[in-house]
């Protein structure tokens, strides 16, 4: 297949900065050197490429929006555009990236003591240490709030019982940040590998994600020192304040899956001949790839404005949670298409369709499924909210 060269039909490279531009081709020539040679086969085998984590440290790709600690300090559209190359790769890497600076790095960088900071950033920007988010509860999925898990204050240690579940990294991390209820607030905690009490067992047989690790995380009277708690911060907004960050990636990184399987169909439709002519050649192929082309065309659109509202501050939740459900569902939408033009093929590992397909439909439900997203818009609209 030809070589990706991008896909920017409105020019928007244009508004892009130099360092902007500079560390979209680095991720964009690394995915190709590094992660497609690899990629089919670890899907097949359900494992995660550890072998990539300490360069994808070297590039700065961890924790890359913020600043100090080791951070690269980038703009948020440069974390955008790292999403968006890194999951035309697989949505897995994205979701290493993603979790390890949206989700364990920012929590600490925003809410946490000095010495915290200094303790973990410094590691887990330079990938040697891995670190997960623990909010998800087998019971307590799109509602959080809700959320068994328990701390309670014992002397000068914390002691925390409850388990987690689906959650990325789990089994790799050496730094968890896990959300429980202490006296009925719910506070973060940084947990240690190896702190007694505290396993990640890895969850198996999954169909989608296969490149990513995720695991259970389990407390059975897990005590920690006092100093492991994230004092800046109480309540759901902790939480959701990361979820901000982590589905602002994932509006870009949706995109990248959706570009592979467009340019794969593109390539398809050009050399395959059927009734003695290209199918690129007939109008109904066209339609789809031009279908193809506005979607993704309108979700670098949607993504680039609201990397310019995270940059000057005016962005809203409301606004982040429309482009993750617009731009992850076009994703989906032009996969199921791209499987379609590619015919039989299109089933076979020698393509990315289905593994950006399956992967997809993960990403789709993650960091708050499409009808969660349709709900905090309703509310946004109504001011009536209708999840319960
Ligand atoms: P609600 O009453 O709406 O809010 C409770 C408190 O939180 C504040 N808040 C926010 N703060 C910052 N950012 C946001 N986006 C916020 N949304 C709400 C809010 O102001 C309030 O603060 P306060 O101080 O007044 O108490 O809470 P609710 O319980 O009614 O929540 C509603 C709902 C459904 C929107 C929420 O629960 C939700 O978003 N559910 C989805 C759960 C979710 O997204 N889980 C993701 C888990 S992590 C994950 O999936 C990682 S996958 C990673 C990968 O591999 O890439
Ligand atoms: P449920 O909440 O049970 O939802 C099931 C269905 O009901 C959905 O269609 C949903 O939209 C619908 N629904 C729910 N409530 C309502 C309502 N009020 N009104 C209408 N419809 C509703 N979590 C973490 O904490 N950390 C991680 O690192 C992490 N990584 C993940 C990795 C993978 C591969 C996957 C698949 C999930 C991961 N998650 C993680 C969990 C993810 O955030 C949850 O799966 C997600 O929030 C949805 O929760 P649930 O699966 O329990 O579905």
């Amino acid at each position: 297949m030809e070589k990706f060269s991008g896909l920017d039909f409105y020019n928007i490279d244009q508004h892009l900065s130099d360092e902007e531009r500079m560390v979209q081709d680095l991720c964009r020539s690394w995915v190709e050197a590094r992660v497609l040679p690899i990629i089919e086969g670890h899907a097949r085998n359900g494992t995660f490429p550890m072998e990539l984590v300490k360069e994808i440290g070297e590039m700065g790709l961890l924790g890359a929006n913020l600043e100090g600690y080791g951070c690269a300090g980038m703009s948020n559209i440069a974390y955008g555009l790292i999403c968006q190359e890194l999951e035309r790769g697989d949505s897995g890497i994205r979701s290493f990236v993603s979790v390890q600076g949206s989700l364990a790095m920012f929590p600490i960088w925003k809410f946490g003591t000095e010495d915290q900071k200094n303790k973990y950033l410094p590691k887990l920007a330079a990938g040697e240490f891995i670190g997960c988010f623990g909010l998800t509860e087998p019971d307590h999925g799109s509602n959080p709030g809700g959320m068994l898990t328990r701390a309670v204050d014992d002397g000068d240690s914390y002691v925390l019982n409850g388990a987690k579940m689906w959650i990325t990294n789990g089994s790799l991390a050496d730094v968890a940040v896990v959300w429980a209820k202490l006296d009925g607030d719910i506070r973060g905690f940084i947990i240690e590998k190896g702190d007694p009490g505290f396993s990640a067992p890895e969850m198996k047989g999954k169909h989608s994600l296969r490149a990513s690790v995720t695991s259970e995380l389990v407390f059975e009277d897990c005590r920690i020192p006092k100093n492991r708690m994230l004092p800046e911060v109480r309540g759901l907004r902790g939480p959701f304040s990361c979820l901000n960050n982590a589905r602002f990636g994932i509006s870009w990184g949706a995109l990248g899956a959706a570009m592979a399987c467009y340019h794969s169909s593109v390539q398809y439709a050009l050399s395959r001949v059927q009734f003695d002519k290209p199918i690129a050649g007939r109008q109904l192929v066209q339609n789809k790839l031009a279908w193809m082309l506005r979607e993704i065309t309108k979700g670098q659109l949607l993504a680039l404005h609201l990397g310019q509202a995270k940059d000057d501050g005016s962005i809203t939740p409301p606004m982040i949670s429309l482009a993750k459900m617009n731009n992850v569902d076009i994703a989906l939408q032009i996969a199921r298409v791209a499987r379609d033009i590619h015919g039989a093929n299109g089933i076979l590992d020698e393509y990315p369709i289905m593994r950006h397909m399956a992967n997809l439909e993960s990403v789709i439900t993650y960091e708050g499924t499409h009808d969660i997203h349709n709900l905090i818009l309703g509310r946004h609209i109504t001011g009536m909210q209708a999840f319960f």
